[in-house]
């Protein structure tokens, strides 16, 4: 059952939902909350600190378990996005090295309105746009823009496992178009898959910023599976992908020079010393990147540099890492045409379009559920 705490200000409705446990505990997916959230500076402030609950510890607590006792050891990439890890992502996307969002954001800007149309024909409907790990939201708003050109009655779900990132994106769009109406969800969307209510409308699911690189291709296609069986026939999916290319060009947007991407990787330790007691020595760590050909993907390890013996007091876990051995944290599948093509219609969706760069290094997605 969803709980739902609702804020107005004058003419914008801002909707936060949590899932309840059965115990009566609301919760959050994943992630630490802030004590307060200030949607905008001109709504009242809720008090979420009641929100930040045993469950956030027990997904990251589970994970750790899993990840880091296993040979060879792994974490998942949604540890990077408590605060600090989605502060140092939103300084990623503005690196001269990291092309993905600028190159994305390019695409949307010269192409939103036709993509939006072909999305949504019949313009007397409401449209919703369901955004699956919106972070800040700052691409979408192009998107938003061209809703309302079509549409006067667009509402907007960004879903995303931080509440400090969501708070930003609804500050973001609340301020830039006061008539959208917001349903943010703080949501761990690989580990408790949406539900959206039913609505009278069109959908329009979001899975952009290649953020469905992250995951091997069948869980992608579970991904995908388990969104279409919250979307019904005619609604639409825009689906955003990092295009295979040279790998010099690779590896310099996952290792940029100023070490921002190392920062961000290295984040995954401080915030299990911050959450649940550990006592790893990040200094006895760096960051590695490989373009691994044969499965298409970046790999982003922690490299253990001197042997270490960590706890992890809220784990109930004593590790032992050698050096030379290695954490696999995340991994950016790079996708060809045929990739996209298999993928989407595996799960059951039509291409109706494709936009892309001029270099083809990235690709924006049209589908709709047949
Ligand atoms: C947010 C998952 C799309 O894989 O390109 C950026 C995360 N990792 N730099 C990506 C990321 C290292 C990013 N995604």
């Amino acid at each position: 059952m969803s709980t739902t705490a609702s804020l107005r200000r004058s003419g914008a409705l801002i909707e936060m939902s949590f899932h309840q446990r059965r115990d009566g505990n609301h919760r959050d997916s994943v992630g630490s909350l802030k004590g307060f959230v200030y949607m905008a500076t001109y709504l009242q402030a809720v008090d979420v600190r009641h929100f930040a609950t045993p469950d956030a510890r027990e997904a990251l607590t589970c994970e750790v378990r899993r990840g880091l006792i296993a040979r060879p050891r792994s974490l998942s990439p949604w540890m990077f996005y408590d605060a600090e890890g989605s502060r140092l992502f939103e300084q990623i996307t503005t690196l001269p090295e990291y092309y993905p969002t600028r190159t994305e954001r390019a695409i949307l800007a010269e192409n939103a309105n036709a993509i939006v149309a072909r999305a949504h024909n019949d313009r007397s409907l409401p449209l919703r746009l369901v955004e699956l790990g919106a972070g800040s939201a700052s691409k979408t708003r192009i998107l938003l823009e061209a809703a309302l050109c079509i549409s006067d009655d667009v509402v907007y779900i960004p879903v995303d496992v931080c509440s400090d990132a969501l708070e930003l994106a609804c500050q973001n769009v609340a301020y830039a178009f006061p008539e959208v109406r917001i349903h943010p969800t703080v949501r761990n969307y690989v580990t408790h898959p949406l539900q959206l209510e039913p609505f009278d409308g069109t959908t329009l699911a979001l899975c952009i910023g290649t953020s469905i690189g992250n995951f091997p291709p069948e869980e992608a296609r579970l991904i995908l599976r388990k969104l279409c069986v919250q979307l019904q026939t005619g609604d639409a999916l825009l689906l955003g992908t990092d295009m295979v290319k040279n790998e010099p060009t690779l590896l310099a947007a996952y290792d940029d020079g100023d070490g921002i991407t190392a920062a961000f990787n290295l984040n995954i330790l401080h915030r299990l010393n911050r959450e649940l007691g550990a006592d790893f020595d990040a200094r006895c760590f760096r960051h590695r990147v490989l373009w691994n050909s044969i499965e298409s993907r970046i790999e982003m390890h922690l490299e253990c540099t001197q042997e270490q013996y960590v706890s992890i007091e809220d784990a109930d876990l004593d590790l032992h890492f050698m050096s030379c051995e290695t954490i696999h944290t995340e991994n950016s599948y790079k996708f060809t045409e045929r990739d996209i093509q298999r993928l989407l219609k595996e799960v059951g969706f039509e291409i109706r379009g494709a936009w892309k760069d001029r270099r083809d290094w990235y690709t924006l997605t049209l589908a709709r559920l047949r």
